[in-house]
Formats: C-alpha cells, structure tokens, sequence
C-alpha cells in the first residue's frame, strides 16, 4: 500500500468506487471518466507502477486479469461484440495514475490505430 496513491485506497475499500469484482488479487470498478459505454478498470491490489515494474513474480495476477476480463465482457454483455484491454504506460501513452490498471472497454465500435 502506497500513502496517497488512489488506486490503493479503492483496493483497500477506504475510497469509494462500483466494484464489480474482487479477490485476494484485484478489484474491478467502473471508470470515473468512462470513454466507453462500459469502462472497467481491472487493479492489482499490490502497488505496481506500471509495465515496466511488472516481474516474474506478477505472473498469477496478470493470469488472473485476463480471466476477470473476460468474466466481466461476458456479465457486460460485450463479449461477442468485442472489447479492448489497454495498458497504458508512461506519458507518451497519457498514463495518468501510478499504479498498474487495465482499462475493460467496450460497447462501441473503435477505431485504429488509437490517437
Ligand atoms: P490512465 O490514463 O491509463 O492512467 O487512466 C486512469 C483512469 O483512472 C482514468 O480513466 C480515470 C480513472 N480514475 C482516476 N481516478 C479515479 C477514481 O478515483 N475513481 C475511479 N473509479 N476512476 C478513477
């Protein structure tokens, strides 16, 4: 846990956020600026920067946020129709909060490449 870093706060339920989902690993919660009809943001409980500081021993949860993207796709009802997951990394990328999230997208089309 990182003082002052939010996405901890949401993983130790002292902010407040819609979860949808979570275990010893993650939590998911709706976006607070959704770009999509659904945005679901999928967090790591243990504070991880971003990509770069990942290592083996992250292994288990990135397994694991694959498998709750597609349980919530499918709880979304987007699972057909298709979804993104987005990491993004460093400013080039508009990476905004400091701790590791995956952005859950769907429910419109979207183009590519992505601006
Ligand atoms: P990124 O740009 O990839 O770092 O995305 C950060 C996302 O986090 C952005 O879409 C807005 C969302 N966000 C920031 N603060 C909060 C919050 O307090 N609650 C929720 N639910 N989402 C947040």
């Amino acid at each position: 846990m990182v003082e002052g870093c939010i996405f901890c706060g949401i993983a130790d339920l002292r902010v407040p956020a819609e979860l949808l989902y979570q275990d010893h690993l993650l939590v998911a919660f709706r976006d607070i600026k959704p770009v999509a009809p659904v945005h679901i943001l999928i967090v790591p409980k243990k504070h991880i920067a971003d990509v770069r500081d990942l290592g083996d021993i992250d292994a288990e949860m990135l397994g694991k946020v694959f498998e709750v993207a597609a349980l919530l796709a499918k709880q979304e009802g987007i699972a057909d129709s298709g979804f993104r997951l987005v990491v993004n990394t460093g400013p080039d990328a508009g990476q905004t909060v400091g701790h590791i999230h995956f952005h859950l997208l769907g429910g419109r089309e979207m183009g590519w490449p992505p601006g």
